[in-house]
């Protein structure tokens, strides 16, 4: 069964089209097959989360908008989960914030970093970064702390979906700050982050685009306002809290 062939009235519909686009990832060469492994952490939590925004999710996709607008050189960074399920949606929120997109990979290989930055062209990107490879993150051994000189390297904020917790540490020690969309509120990258969004990385990237387009008028001082006010620890506790004292009393089953 391909993507578009999955029947729109499947109680799990949105699950099973992100299945397919990972695979479809692996497949075309863009994912690896760790990420494989990831998604399925990942669709573990969102189901305990009840596969909704939260609305402590919402505040921080909020808060994110209004770091990005307020940066003078955010970067997007892409790795091969994020690029297989949501190439347009990234762009699309990379136009909206006027951030770079840069491909970031844990497990780094030339190939792979050209052909994702080949598949964010055919959903629109322009310029995509990643491929020079002149820069670094501190601390991390080469393949991993690889990035572009220009790019993540010179950013004042970086929005890292998916991150592991390693590289989001060292990015923190270089002052970046970090906006990370993970559905694991114990993981060490949400944790380390200044604008932790728990949400799928499927809702949250619209989600934040959507508010950034909302913001797109807004005074500095109304923009730092929306900073200031985000609490991202409170954000991390509710999200917590809605996994532990949730309950499987509407689920429709996996
Ligand atoms: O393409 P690469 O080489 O850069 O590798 C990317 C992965 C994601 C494979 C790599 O960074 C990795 O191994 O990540 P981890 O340590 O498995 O962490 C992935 C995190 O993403 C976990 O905390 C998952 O819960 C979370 N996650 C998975 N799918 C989603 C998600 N969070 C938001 N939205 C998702 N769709």
């Amino acid at each position: 069964m391909t993507e578009t062939e999955v029947p729109e009235d499947h109680p799990r519909y949105a699950s099973l089209v992100t299945r397919h686009r990972i695979e479809a990832g692996v497949e075309q060469g863009i994912t690896s097959k760790q990420g494989l492994i990831a998604q399925g952490r990942g669709e573990a939590f969102d189901y305990l989360l009840g596969e909704r925004t939260l609305p402590s999710a919402d505040a921080a996709a909020r808060a994110a908008a209004a770091t990005l607008l307020l940066a003078d050189r955010p970067v997007i960074s892409v790795n091969g989960n994020v690029a297989a399920l949501a190439p347009a949606e990234t762009v699309d929120l990379a136009d909206a914030v006027d951030a770079d997109l840069e491909v970031n990979l844990f497990n780094h290989t030339d190939e792979r970093v050209r052909r994702i930055a080949d598949h964010l062209r055919d959903h629109g990107a322009n310029e995509v970064k990643g491929l020079a490879g002149d820069g670094e993150i501190p601390g991390l051994d080469h393949a991993r702390g690889v990035v572009d000189a220009d790019g993540i390297e010179a950013a004042d904020v970086v929005v890292v979906p998916l991150e592991d917790g390693d590289r989001a540490a060292a990015l923190d020690a270089m002052g970046k700050t970090e906006i990370v969309i993970d559905l694991n509120p114990g993981s060490r990258s949400p944790r380390t982050a200044d604008v932790p969004i728990i949400d799928n990385l499927l809702r949250a990237v619209p989600n934040v685009t959507a508010h950034a387009k909302d913001l797109a008028d807004a005074r500095p001082a109304e923009l730092e306002r929306t900073v200031d006010e985000f609490d991202a620890d409170a954000a991390l506790d509710a999200a917590e809290a809605a996994i532990r004292e949730g309950s499987f009393a509407d689920g429709d089953g996996a």
